[in-house]
């Protein structure tokens, strides 16, 4: 159980063992599902160039997602040990196998460039919007990191209480990796951290259960010399502790830098992030302003009730 990753992981070693248990609470197992005939379709060539997303399941449940359930975020911030980048800033990168950059705008070797390459980076907005299976953010395992995705202004995705269904799901590369996420509520507050083991097969690592399912594609990027494996999971929101109804107006990922006794080992965060469409969502000033108004109205009820003793 933490609330911010960025303050809590700071701590020690200990801290992340702590969070390794607190995250595996069984009862929200179900809310944690493999991908499964996930398909895709390339362009060029199949593991360098760019590629789609068709359709996914997810193992134990018949439901699936497919292109046109996906939405885009609209905003996010990447903060790493070289800066802080919101949504349209250039996040550096060397475009190669150098590891000169945490976190770095990554692609297929024969990919479509990102328009900002010649500015020495990629914006979030390049890597996120376009849906391209071939675009992501690469990762090292020394060092930490959080990045927050938003959806529009106004707009989020609400739990539905059933863990069947699939509200949000994440590709790793390499599928060798654990990734932290929570979700961010309406009022901007963070749920409990979940952790996310994007190796395949049964077992855990660290405590945290093996929940990757393979992909139908292997991905060769600039920053490494061959093509590895991308794996997937999907997520009930019931996985971060929220009930139907409640809304969620973004996410926040997050890895550290690898310990003793836990290894991020560098998740290489594909930029299509699979989400349900958002919808309006209460703000919360008018959830405030309805409670201040429920308030006085209960205020008023009590004096009326008073006034007829
Ligand atoms: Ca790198
Ligand atoms: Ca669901
Ligand atoms: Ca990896
Ligand atoms: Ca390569």
């Amino acid at each position: 159980m933490i609330s911010s990753p960025a303050t809590a992981f700071r701590r020690s070693a200990f801290t992340l063992a702590a969070v390794a248990v607190a995250v595996a609470a069984p009862a929200r197992g179900d809310s944690i599902r493999a991908v499964s005939g996930f398909t895709s379709v390339a362009s060029g060539n199949a593991t360098t160039g760019n590629r789609a997303f068709i359709e996914t399941g997810f193992v134990g449940t018949s439901s699936t997602l497919t292109a046109a359930d996906i939405d885009t975020f609209k905003s996010g911030t990447l903060v790493n040990s070289s800066g802080t980048y919101n949504w349209n800033d250039v996040v550096p990168s060397d475009f190669g196998d150098g590891n000169l950059y945490p976190q770095n705008p990554d692609r297929g070797d024969t990919a479509t460039p990102f328009p900002s390459e010649n500015l020495g980076g990629a914006k979030l907005s390049e890597v996120f919007e376009p849906k391209n299976l071939a675009y992501l953010l690469d990762g090292e395992s020394d060092v930490s990191w959080t990045l927050d995705l938003r959806y529009a202004p106004g707009m989020g995705v609400f739990a539905d209480g059933d863990s069947s269904t699939m509200e949000l799901f994440l590709l790793e590369r390499g599928a060798n990796s654990i990734l932290g996420v929570q979700a961010i509520r309406t009022d901007g507050s963070l749920t409990d951290a979940v952790l996310l083991n994007f190796r395949t097969g049964t077992g855990s690592d660290y405590g945290v259960a093996r929940n990757g399912g393979l992909t139908d594609y292997e991905l060769d990027t600039l920053e490494i010399d061959g093509a590895q494996a991308v794996s997937g999971i999907g997520l009930d929101l019931g996985a971060f502790g929220l009930t139907a109804g409640q809304a969620v107006i973004g996410y926040r990922f997050f890895a550290q830098a690898d310990t003793p006794s836990l290894h991020f080992d560098g998740p290489d965060f594909l930029g299509f992030v699979g989400t349900v469409h958002a919808q309006a969502v209460p703000e919360p000033a008018s959830l405030a302003l309805a409670g201040i108004g429920a308030a006085g109205v209960a205020i008023a009820a009590l004096r009326r009730r008073r006034n007829d003793v």
